[in-house]
């Protein structure tokens, strides 16, 4: 069985409209175990080495000063397939292209305040929950 976790942020736009309950429901309702968390703010800094690989992109600046601007939720999630199912779940990059009943659909503002991040791939699952997380924080 592969892809046994991924890594999520919610993003500040869903911390400031008081969605991280509802958010969490939806995550808990698809089979999704939280076996990390915390509430935190990004520096800019920490935002940028986070997404480093989006740095040639033109909305990096961007990016990073948004996830920057307030408060997040970050979180390592368990389920098989977490990875492919949380992609699943919190829907497309862009909210007006994401399905109905997807965490974005619902909750997201724009394509940059998009409510949420979910990993890519189980590589990066990894990574990034290393990045937040120390294995004392880890269940
Ligand atoms: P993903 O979050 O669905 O994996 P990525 O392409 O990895 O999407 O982009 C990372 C984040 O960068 C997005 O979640 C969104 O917040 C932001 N972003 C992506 N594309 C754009 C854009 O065209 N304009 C502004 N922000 C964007
Ligand atoms: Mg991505």
């Amino acid at each position: 069985m592969t892809g046994q976790i991924t890594f999520t942020m919610i993003k500040p736009d869903a911390v400031e409209a008081n969605n991280i309950g509802p958010i969490l429901a939806m995550i808990n309702k698809a089979g999704f175990t939280i076996t990390a968390m915390k509430y935190m703010r990004l520096t800019k800094e920490q935002a940028g080495q986070f997404y480093a690989v989006h740095k040639e992109r033109p909305f990096y600046g961007e990016l990073c000063d948004y996830m920057s601007s307030g408060p997040i939720v970050a979180a390592v999630l368990k389920k098989d397939n977490a990875v492919s199912d949380y992609r699943k779940l919190i829907g497309a990059t862009d909210p007006t292209k994401a399905e109905d009943g997807t965490i974005r659909k619902v909750f997201a503002k724009s394509i940059a305040a998009n409510a949420v991040h979910g990993s890519d791939s189980d590589e990066n699952a990894n990574i990034e929950a290393n990045f937040f997380f120390s294995q004392l924080e880890r269940f």
